[in-house]
């Protein structure tokens, strides 16, 4: 990730930024950071790069000119993501911060004085971001924020410790208080549920003071909270159906874009995939022309009823895949794991993977490239959800969690079958993720009778009705025929 900041003050920024944390992403090249000076391309004497506003007013505007000149030698040419700080801005939140980690490429725009002329803003300028309702001096600290928060989601930023912990648990609640050495200061004492060593205690009483907390601080937050529980309450009333939208919405992974009793849509931005079921087909009628005014993107989508794959059919270009059976292990004790040597994978395991992967099994179709499987593969490793099976330490197969939270990617070698490996891999997995408390689902073609029986033996539980999985063609050009028809 290369971030080019313009600025009137390019000491400020790097200063700020080569320190701590993000000091060290920068050394090792995780990130680069590259401040220009704005006024080291004025064509005006004295390096001269305000002047009066037309129309009168208080203050100075830096013009077009050294702006443009600035830009043009960082974009060489090209269209780089170009993000203007202004206080006139959308307000920036973690949710844009996730968007912009995806970019290779950032343009940071500081303002200064009273800000920018507006004609060189419309040719360069993608996105106006503002860090919050209260007026700063400059873009430079605003600018700091960003390259922070933007910083720490790329990988390798933050320890996968780290990393891990910022991920979600207690999702769309703040932290709750934490508390170290010494047990008892200024005669304060720590509350004595923490040194109990009881876990499921631990998380419960951090989940009430979390919420507490939201309520008493961010209402809106808590709102939020509290409609993404009452949905998943819903939805459990056919558990085994709507597994995988309760675990999205519980792992903290999905938003919620429809919650009306059990008519749902959830969403999954990474994989930009859409979660829908529907009571009947006239609720689905309903839920299918919400999206269409909605317009979010769209990749897959994960529908509960065949009557919602046919009615999408008619909004969106799409491509069906076979019909899925649910499969979820709701028991508490934790799976015997018959085999030694089940590590996690990291980056020396993708060729393997991506030999191994094979999308047929994905259900997605010849299209997906092997360029887009290796970097899903990859990002798959680097969420450390990826576990494989060794034999005498060579690498014999392996398991994993897909972007949606199902179990999956199941893959044993040839010659190590029959003896259990697959087994043993998903006991593993289920292991972990009964450590988290989540709830293993996976989703299995109905015909393919060997993982169905997999399934049951380990005692996952299969689900009656079918889980269909549709793919968004052309997903980014003619994502809905809807809003073209308006
Ligand atoms: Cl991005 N710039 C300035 N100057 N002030 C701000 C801001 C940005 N965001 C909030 N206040």
């Amino acid at each position: 990730m290369k971030f080019h900041i313009l600025t009137l003050f390019p000491e400020m920024v790097l200063q700020g930024l080569h320190t701590s944390i993000i000091g060290r992403a920068a050394e090792k090249g995780l990130i680069g950071i590259d401040a220009v000076n704005i006024r080291d391309y004025t064509q005006e004497r004295h390096g001269r790069v305000d002047d009066y506003p037309y129309g009168g007013g208080a203050g100075m505007l830096i013009q077009a000119q050294p702006v443009y000149d600035a830009y043009q030698a960082v974009a060489a040419g090209g269209k780089p993501r170009t993000v203007y700080m202004t206080p006139q801005g959308t307000p920036f939140t973690q949710k844009m911060a996730e968007e912009l980690a995806k970019e290779e490429e950032l343009v940071i725009l500081c303002g200064h004085y009273e800000g920018i002329d507006e004609r060189v803003l419309e040719e360069i300028v993608t996105d106006r971001v503002s860090i919050g309702d209260y007026v700063l001096t400059g873009g430079e600290l605003p600018a700091m924020v960003l390259v922070d928060a933007v910083s720490r989601l790329v990988p390798g930023v933050l320890s996968n410790e780290s990393s891990a912990e910022t991920e979600s648990f207690y999702n769309d609640l703040l932290e709750y208080p934490q508390y170290s050495r010494p047990e008892i200061w200024h005669e304060k004492k720590v509350p004595s549920v923490l040194l109990s060593g009881n876990h499921r205690d631990i998380a419960k009483w951090r989940l009430a003071r979390s919420e507490e907390r939201t309520a008493a601080v961010r209402p809106d937050l808590y709102a939020k909270y509290r409609q993404k529980q009452w949905t998943i309450a819903r939805l459990s009333n056919r558990k085994r159906e709507h597994i995988h939208m309760m675990e999205l919405l519980r792992r903290g992974n999905g938003e919620l874009l429809y919650g009306k009793g059990e008519n749902v849509i959830a969403y999954e931005r990474t994989g930009e995939i859409c979660l829908m079921t529907a009571v009947s087909p006239q609720d689905g009628e309903k839920m299918v022309r919400f999206l269409g005014e909605l317009n979010p993107r769209i990749s897959w989508f994960v529908v509960c009823q065949e009557f919602l794959a046919k009615q999408l059919g008619e909004m969106f270009p799409l491509r069906a895949c076979e019909p899925c059976i649910q499969a979820c292990y709701t028991r508490r004790e934790p799976l015997p794991v018959r085999h030694g040597d089940i590590r996690p994978l990291g980056e020396e395991a993708l060729e393997y993977l991506c030999a191994h992967y094979c999308q047929e099994d994905s259900g997605a179709t010849q299209e997906i490239s092997l360029e887009d499987s290796r970097e899903y593969l990859s990002e798959r490793v680097r969420s450390g959800w990826m576990f494989g099976a060794y034999v005498e330490g060579k690498l014999a197969g392996f398991i994993g969690l897909h972007d949606e939270g199902s179990m999956g990617m199941l893959y044993v070698e040839e010659t190590f079958r029959g003896r259990g490996l697959g087994a043993a891999l998903e006991s593993y997995l289920i292991n972990r993720l009964r450590e988290r408390d989540w709830t293993p689902f996976c989703q299995i073609y109905q015909d393919n009778s060997v993982s169905l029986a997999l399934q049951e033996k380990l005692g996952l539980y299969l689900s009656g009705p079918v889980i269909r999985w549709l793919e968004v063609r052309d997903c980014h050009l003619e994502v809905c025929r809807f809003q073209a028809d308006r």
